[in-house]
């Protein structure tokens, strides 16, 4: 059970959203422990943080702390095995490059076999909805796409295609020899630097197992050639496992397109079923969606008093759902546990990552039914329900799971306290939709990207991303930055939880161009109707800023490369390893990368110098950390300034 912290968090201090500050207020009144508590009664190793504690065999944890004051001359500092900082950080590092895409490559996998099985015709509930989609894609793994009949050209059958694809595709996690596939979508200029740098990804899963061998005690014990290995496992994760994911997904289950929906606790009703859906993979969510309208359910939750079934979404879960259903979101990474204390969630379910244990235990002060999915998240507490979820009868599972929610409605015990703040929000773009809204290319007119960005109404392009962090204060990073990027005519591509906190903040409408932004940038999102932030989607979907950058490269006016572009990168609050993951392929491709609270990097000077000098030498791109929200806004436009004047088209 959820006991009360010994110290309370302050709301105000922990978050700058109304409706969380409610919610802790509430917590607290409960006797029920949240994150921003725990937050409060555990400081972190500040060791640790800087990454530099090594405890990779027992002879460790080996810690290196940096003498007050800094190093003076030589770095003498040294492990028990002689591992010198540079060293231990490195490794860290990548051990985390290697959890992110590890993270990502697994969930890019699920959906490669759900694709697979739907390919082979195994899998009745799921279909391909978005052939054009599949045919646009299967050239990129030599999937033929006509086939010459009597001297003719004509379409090949699609069940062949997409049988072709799906096996190469699955391929690409375990190939033999040769490279990924789709590291031709990225520019050629890109793509030489890559190989001549030799770190093209065999395949995805063998770039991860080798950061695991290479920083066991007594392997690589050089930063230079362990970075090597994480910009190889990182460039697997975005051009990757990543992007299959996302291009798998879109097949699948459609590509997105603009949507309105809305965003915050608010968007829970007392007087309906409320259905969570918290995690990541919309294999799973893409069913649940489905079962809960079908006309049966709804009548079955009116039987039981309730008056419709209300689904809305925590984390990525949230983006893949509202992208192409328009489902409300709920809640960013820290709020999970208040759906539960709005005393209002009648079941949620969940699948893989970002999933805090503690909701199990907060569901078991409510009448919430927590519901694990998938055999490889599962959670001890008692009170957890598991229904593992099979593609082969995956409606069927769907059907027990929304059931279960509505037997539950009439159970619940507590008063029920839903904040009443919500936002509007328009999203579901993605690199079509970009360019449909923006002219309908990308160069060769008033309206589209690059002539925009080449007169100056629009300075450059940031994408900001990621997670919440206990550590700052619930989403002020995230807004901070934004706003301060808008303001200075830097259009936004959001994915994660920032775009989350972004729709919360009502900043994903068109509306907010006249309220937040520059004159240029107003002037651009009034005429063609877009909000100033666009919403692209869950953390596997930064594919699409990518994909974005290189079909802005290839129109043209912009130089060779995506680090020819006024474009930066930034992760305000992040916590999660496939954050660190994402920020390294952002760098590797050629973007300048702002992170914010912290880098487990700073104890190890020369290691973090490197990493935000030298990198920039081999690909382009490079890391830096800024804390305060404005500084870390200003030193990406100062990027952005600089790569304008390198282009001649300073303003
Ligand atoms: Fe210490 Fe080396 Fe063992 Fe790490 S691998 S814990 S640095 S002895
Ligand atoms: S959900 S990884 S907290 S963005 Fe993708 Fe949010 Fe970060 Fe999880």
């Amino acid at each position: 059970k959820a006991v009360k912290a010994a110290k309370l968090a302050d709301p105000i201090k922990a978050s700058i959203d109304k409706a969380t500050q409610e919610m802790i207020v509430r917590a607290q009144e409960l006797g029920i422990d949240t994150v921003f508590d725990r937050a409060e009664n555990m400081k972190p190793c500040n060791i640790g943080m800087q990454g530099i504690c090594c405890k990779n065999c027992s002879m460790g944890p080996c810690r290196l702390p940096l003498p007050k004051g800094g190093i003076e001359g030589e770095d003498t500092r040294k492990s028990l095995c002689g591992a010198t900082a540079n060293t231990i950080a490195a490794r860290n590092f990548i051990r985390m490059v290697a959890g992110g895409a590890a993270a990502h490559s697994d969930h890019g996998r699920c959906v490669a076999e759900v694709f697979l099985s739907v390919a082979r015709k195994e899998s009745k509930d799921y279909q391909i909805k978005d052939t054009d989609k599949l045919l646009s894609i299967a050239p990129y793994f030599d999937v033929a796409v006509t086939v010459e009949v009597d001297g003719e050209e004509v379409d090949r059958d699609i069940d062949e295609i997409a049988l072709e694809v799906a096996e190469k595709a699955m391929n690409e996690w375990g190939k033999a020899e040769g490279e990924l596939y789709y590291l031709k979508r990225a520019p050629e200029a890109l793509y030489e630097k890559w190989k001549k740098q030799g770190v093209l990804p065999r395949n995805i899963d063998r770039e991860i197992v080798e950061i695991m061998h290479r920083t066991h005690i007594g392997v690589d014990q050089d930063y230079k050639n362990l970075i090597k290995q994480g910009t190889r496992a990182a460039i697997a994760d975005g051009w990757g496992g990543s992007m299959l994911a996302t291009d798998l997904q879109d097949v699948l289950f459609g590509t997105p397109y603009p949507v309105q929906s809305e965003a915050n606790l608010g968007v829970m009703k007392e007087d309906h079923v409320n259905l969570i859906l918290h995690g990541h993979e919309p294999v799973l969510s893409e069913m649940v969606v489905a079962a809960a309208q079908t006309p049966e359910m709804v009548e079955y939750a009116k039987s039981k008093g309730a008056k419709g079934i209300q689904l809305s979404g925590i984390c990525c879960t949230a983006n893949e759902i509202l992208q192409r259903h328009g489902i409300p979101t709920a809640a960013t990474f820290l709020q999970q546990e208040m759906a539960i204390i709005t005393g209002a969630c009648d079941a949620m379910v969940v699948d893989i990552q970002c999933i805090m244990q503690n909701v199990a235990n907060v569901a078991n002060c409510f009448h919430t039914k927590l519901i694990t999915t998938h055999p490889i998240a599962r959670m001890e507490q008692e009170n957890v329900i598991h229904i593992e979820f099979d593609e082969h009868h995956a409606m069927e599972d769907a059907t027990k799971i929304v059931k279960l929610a509505i037997d539950n409605f009439e159970n619940r015990r507590a008063e029920v306290m839903i904040p009443r703040h919500k936002n509007t929000q328009i999203a579901g773009f993605g690199v079509e939709s970009v360019e449909y809204h923006l002219g309908g290319s990308f160069r060769g007119s008033y309206y589209t990207l690059n002539d925009n960005i080449i007169n100056g109404r629009i300075r450059g392009i940031a994408g900001v991303v990621g997670c919440n962090n206990a550590r700052t204060r619930h989403n002020e990073g995230h807004i901070e930055v934004v706003k301060e990027l808008i303001k200075n005519d830097v259009i936004v591509l959001t994915t994660g939880c920032n775009g989350i906190a972004c729709a919360m903040e009502g900043l994903l409408t068109p509306e907010a161009a006249s309220v937040y932004c520059g004159p240029g940038l107003a002037e651009v999102c009034e005429t063609v109707g877009i909000p100033p932030v666009l919403h692209l989607g869950s953390c596997v979907d930064n594919s699409r800023i990518l994909l974005a950058a290189a079909e802005v490269v290839k129109a043209g006016g912009l130089g060779k490369d995506i680090s020819d572009l006024p474009a930066a990168g930034s992760a305000p609050e992040w916590m999660s390893e496939k954050a660190i993951s994402i920020g390294h392929y952002f760098v590797v491709s050629g973007v300048y990368t702002v992170f914010g609270y912290t880098l487990p990097t700073s104890g190890a000077p020369v290691f973090h110098d490197y990493l935000s000098k030298e990198l920039e030498n081999l690909y382009g791109g490079m890391w830096d950390l800024e804390v305060d929200p404005i500084k870390h806004a200003q030193k990406m436009i100062a990027h952005i300034d600089k790569k304008r004047k390198a282009l001649g088209i300073d303003r």
